[in-house]
């Protein structure tokens, strides 16, 4: 494949798609979050995953173009699904690009969208160029109403450096933390104390990588606030619905 032409191509004809995975909120096991994640359609008819095509979109700059559509998708689901919240995963490109903060706010003010519904995920594994420069991107797009989020939580170079200095509402505890939480010791201070901390600092926190029963009783018994994960739901074309936020209950 040539992926910037056929990102350019799915852009253009409109081949980029969001899949959806609902985040379960705890205690109440509620569903009203979901997390977008993108899918590109190939000329095959394949879905490509992300990890195929935005680092390639990262290095040749159509990234910022990439950005651009999902923010602008994720409003117009809003706009579409009045009961749900929605995360969407942004570049670190993205805090560089003083025109997505524009673009986000016009799109905020022409959808009416209440900008608490849309949470911005910035992950922690990649690196920030700058962290007082996006320390200060942050504050202005969440002065615009909108949430942060610290992907990948535990799994990076500076994790507390980045939990100590960027402004973020939600703190997504990595996978890698959760698959075996109900087995490892290790994991479950891990989680204990990330949690705690986090509350102390006014977040809240999501557990990714939920695949069992037992796992979320562990996330519900530690005081986790989100849990999202194949047990909860795989990631799906549709948005969760009305309806399965009822039978969540
Ligand atoms: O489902 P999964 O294969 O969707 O995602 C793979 C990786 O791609 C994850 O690290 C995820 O955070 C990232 N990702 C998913 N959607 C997007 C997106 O819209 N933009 C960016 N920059 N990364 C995304
Ligand atoms: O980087 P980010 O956390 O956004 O990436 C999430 C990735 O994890 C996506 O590729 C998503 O499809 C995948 N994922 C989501 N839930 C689970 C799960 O329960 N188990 C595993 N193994 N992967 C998951
Ligand atoms: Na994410
Ligand atoms: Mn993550």
């Amino acid at each position: 494949v040539l992926w910037n032409r056929a990102i350019t191509e799915a852009i253009k004809v409109g081949r980029l798609r969001l899949f959806y995975q609902p985040l379960m909120a705890l205690p109440e096991r509620t569903i009203w979050r979901a997390e977008g994640l993108l899918r590109m359609q190939l000329a095959d008819g394949r879905l490509a995953s992300p990890n195929e095509f935005i680092p390639i979109a990262e290095r040749s700059g159509l990234i910022n173009a990439i950005d651009r559509w999902v923010m602008a998708e994720a409003i117009r689901v809003l706009t579409e699904h009045p009961h749900l919240s929605l995360s969407i995963n942004l570049s670190a490109k993205a805090l560089a690009d003083t025109s997505i903060e524009a673009e986000l706010a016009r799109l905020l003010r022409s959808s009416q969208v209440d900008p608490q519904r849309l949470t911005l995920e910035i992950t922690e594994t990649v690196a920030i160029d700058s962290i007082s420069a996006a320390v200060e991107r942050i504050k202005s797009m969440r002065a615009l109403g909108c949430h942060f989020a610290l992907d990948d939580f535990g799994s990076g170079f500076a994790s507390y450096a980045y939990l100590k200095q960027l402004p973020v509402d939600d703190v997504k505890i990595d996978g890698s933390f959760i698959r075996n939480l109900d087995r490892n010791a290790e994991d479950r201070i891990f989680v204990q104390a990330t949690t705690k901390m986090a509350h102390a600092m006014g977040k809240k926190v999501v557990a990714e990588f939920v695949e069992s029963e037992a796992i979320l009783e562990v996330l519900f018994e530690l005081g986790v606030d989100f849990a999202q994960g194949y047990f909860i739901g795989r990631p799906a074309p549709e948005p969760p619905t009305a309806a399965q936020t009822r039978a969540a209950l």
